[in-house]
């Protein structure tokens, strides 16, 4: 009832704002983009619940048993077959693009790093979910000290699996996200070394989104100005050949 109030308010509200746009929304194109179901999703949730708003974070009771795997399970590659067997020793997450300083991090840096550790509801869009208790580095930490410029507004997450067509899987979040508090890099799942199945060595958690945009097998971020040259410019493997949106708040 109180969400229905002030929901409500909130639509008289935008009445009022939007009258000022009369001119804007007489044109065809830009009311159908403005009252699109993405956008008012989009919009919906932007108004009626702060960004930065904290995900339900679980007990330790209410753990599933186990937490299945989906999509890639091994990218089972050459490459990423020599850094198993050596126990991720050799790998790295290059942090490149728009910063000043580049980084490149193995698992021992990113163990020395403040740590977050959080107990949440993963949601899949393929109808299922799974609580589990992650733990990694604040994406944010990481971020500032590769000191990211300014221009930057998206971060995007390269990862080790090849989809089967050269393509690699990808994902990106814009800065609301990246400096989310409960957006972390995650080498651990339940107290244990991340399994392979699940994203090892580094996967990401990125709390306010849907399943598909937390990046398994990390390889590299970027910090990008715009989307359009990565990938077929939609800002993720799935947005880019599904349709998927990019934005893909819970
Ligand atoms: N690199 C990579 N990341 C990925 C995927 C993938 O296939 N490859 N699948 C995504 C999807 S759809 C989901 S639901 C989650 C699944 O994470 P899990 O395997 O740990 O359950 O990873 C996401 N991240
Ligand atoms: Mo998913």
């Amino acid at each position: 009832m109180t969400l229905l109030l002030s929901r409500r308010a909130l639509v008289l509200g935008g009445a009022v704002t939007l009258a000022g746009c009369d001119r804007l929304a007489s044109n065809e194109r830009v009311r159908d983009t403005l009252f699109s179901a993405e956008n008012f999703h989009k919009w919906a949730q932007r108004s009626l619940m702060r960004r930065d708003a904290l995900a339900h974070e679980f007990r330790p009771d209410q753990i599933s048993p186990f937490f299945r795997a989906n999509g890639t399970a091994n990218p089972n590659t050459p490459e990423y077959k020599t850094l198993w067997r050596n126990g991720f020793a050799d790998w790295r997450l290059r942090v490149s693009g728009m910063v000043a300083r580049p980084l490149s991090l193995s698992l021992v840096q990113l163990h020395a790093m403040p740590h977050r550790e959080q107990i949440t509801r993963h949601d899949c869009v393929e109808g299922w979910s799974a609580i589990g208790k992650w733990r990694g580095v604040p994406l944010s930490l990481i971020l500032n000290a590769a000191r990211m410029s300014s221009r930057a507004r998206y971060i995007v997450f390269r990862c080790a699996d090849d989809m089967g067509n050269g393509n690699a899987y990808y994902e990106s979040i814009d800065l609301i996200d990246a400096f989310h508090p409960q957006t972390i890099l995650a080498f651990a799942l339940g107290d244990q070394p991340l399994r392979v199945a699940n994203g090892a060595p580094l996967r990401l958690r990125v709390e306010r989104q849907l399943g598909y945009k937390h990046a398994k097998y990390l390889t590299g971020i970027e910090a990008v100005e715009s989307l359009s040259g990565i990938g077929a410019g939609k800002g993720g493997y799935w947005e880019d050949r599904a349709g998927y949106d990019w934005y893909a708040g819970i």
